[in-house]
């Protein structure tokens, strides 16, 4: 079954908006991005261990612009992989690679039988024809790993190596087949020795190995980077690539892909659900490299990357910028948060920016707001800056509930445009999106 998420939540952050999701590996595979998260659901009495991870499944998600995603629906079920030990509830972080015509999907669990490694996870494969699959699992894990996290990497020689956690970060090669070690575990080296470490993901530029992974270097997770000259080290700690998380979110995991010469990091947040950080969401923001390999800091975003169509219903609330005072966030129904959210402007100059609007090549010639307004308001859509020229000006009305409000467009604007939306005059007004038509 394809599932369209629905287009007025893509392109801004999270990207998944119909289901939590973490833990994201994205590949590019002919000319679309996929990503194989995992897939967090809220705990249940019976499903797996209290307040933690719940994961029973994974689903995959494509996109030909990352702006507007695919969920093509389940992939792989804990129930339907005979050595995990049914209703484990421990489907966490995978990876996929495409190898010889096949693609090669990796996930940790739980296995039913424990004699040969005690408690503790197992790494295995299932092997599909299509990136979307249908995945076909393996009878038995793979031989000799114990751990979380896989992620395999294949260097320019052809030769596939593993990378899982537990605790440290291991690496080994992997034979041709993909689903046996065609060498001796070993702790990759010279990474930073106290604090947890795992989701490793290694990549290769311009001759340097990069082995990045979440650590916990004071008391939750930031995403780190170490070089090296070759696929298993030893590496050399460079820096950091994201800060941990301004709100708490205990975990982070992430993967790097270059797509269309543009590097992205791909990383979660609990977005959708701030109270319980065990059910979070895939996030992707833009990532650069300084001339001598350096990876520049990537500070999070809510807007994201790629751009908005003019015509499409704009989460504004996804913000590039916004005013220090007089305008907030919050989710529209606190009780069903997968609905998004709305801005709230309280104060007259109060504005927020939001980036790469396409107005395309026909000028439009009205905008639309879906807005709610207690005592009334004005607000103008400004170009480019706050105090750039006015596209258009809506009056809300006080005690308006929820409504389409719309205006003429003043301007002939076309291409790609920078949108401030401004609060004219005293009084209130919600906004849940904005459009163009
Ligand atoms: O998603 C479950 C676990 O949380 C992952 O395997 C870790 O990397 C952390 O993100």
């Amino acid at each position: 079954m394809l599932l369209l998420l629905t287009k007025s939540a893509s392109a801004q952050n999270p990207i998944i908006t119909n289901q939590y999701s973490a833990d994201p590996s994205a590949r590019v595979f002919g000319d679309k991005v996929y990503v194989y998260p995992s897939h967090d659901i809220p705990p249940a009495p019976g499903k797996g261990r209290p307040n933690w991870f719940v994961m029973e499944d994974y689903h995959v998600f494509s996109s030909l612009n990352l702006s507007d995603w695919t969920d093509h629906g389940m992939i792989v079920h804990q129930n339907k992989v005979p050595w995990v030990k049914p209703d484990s509830y421990n489907m966490w972080a995978p990876d996929c690679i495409y190898r010889n015509g096949k693609y090669y999907f990796y996930f940790p669990a739980t296995p039913s039988d424990t004699t040969a490694g005690g408690r503790g996870f197992s790494i295995g494969v299932a092997i599909a024809d299509k990136p979307t699959g249908p995945f076909v699992p393996q009878e038995t894990p793979i031989k000799n790993v114990r751990g979380i996290d896989p992620n395999v990497f294949i260097d320019k020689d052809g030769q596939a190596y593993l990378y899982w956690s537990q605790g440290n970060i291991y690496g080994a090669k992997l034979k041709e087949n993909m689903l046996e070690l065609a060498s001796s575990p070993v702790i990759l080296q010279q990474l930073p020795e106290k604090g947890l470490k795992e989701g490793p993901f290694l990549f290769e530029r311009n001759g340097l190995y990069y082995m990045t992974y979440p650590h916990v270097e004071k008391k939750i997770e930031r995403l780190e980077y170490a070089v090296g000259n070759s696929p298993l080290g030893p590496f050399k700690f460079t820096g950091v690539i994201m800060d941990e998380s301004a709100t708490g979110c205990w975990t982070n995991h992430h993967s790097l892909l270059n797509f269309k010469n543009q590097w992205y990091l791909f990383y979660h947040h609990n977005d959708l659900s701030p109270a319980f950080d065990k059910n979070r969401s895939v996030r992707i923001d833009s990532l650069f490299f300084n001339p001598d390999g350096i990876i520049k800091k990537v500070i999070p975003t809510l807007r994201g990357v790629g751009l908005t169509k003019a015509s499409q219903k704009i989460q504004v609330d996804r913000y590039s910028n916004i005013s220090d005072r007089g305008a907030s966030v919050g989710f529209l129904d606190t009780t069903d948060r997968f609905k998004g959210w709305k801005i709230h402007f309280s104060a007259p100059g109060a504005w927020l920016q939001y980036n790469s609007v396409d107005f395309g090549a026909k000028p439009p010639v009205k905008a639309v707001f879906r807005a709610a307004s207690t005592k009334g308001g004005t607000l103008q859509i400004r170009i480019n800056s706050v105090s750039g020229p006015v596209l258009a000006e809506l009056n809300i009305p006080g005690n308006t509930s929820w409504e389409t409000v719309g205006s003429e467009v003043k301007l002939p604007e076309t291409g790609v445009k920078h949108l401030f939306v401004t609060m004219k005059s005293e009084g209130d007004v919600e906004i849940d999106w904005l459009s163009f038509q």
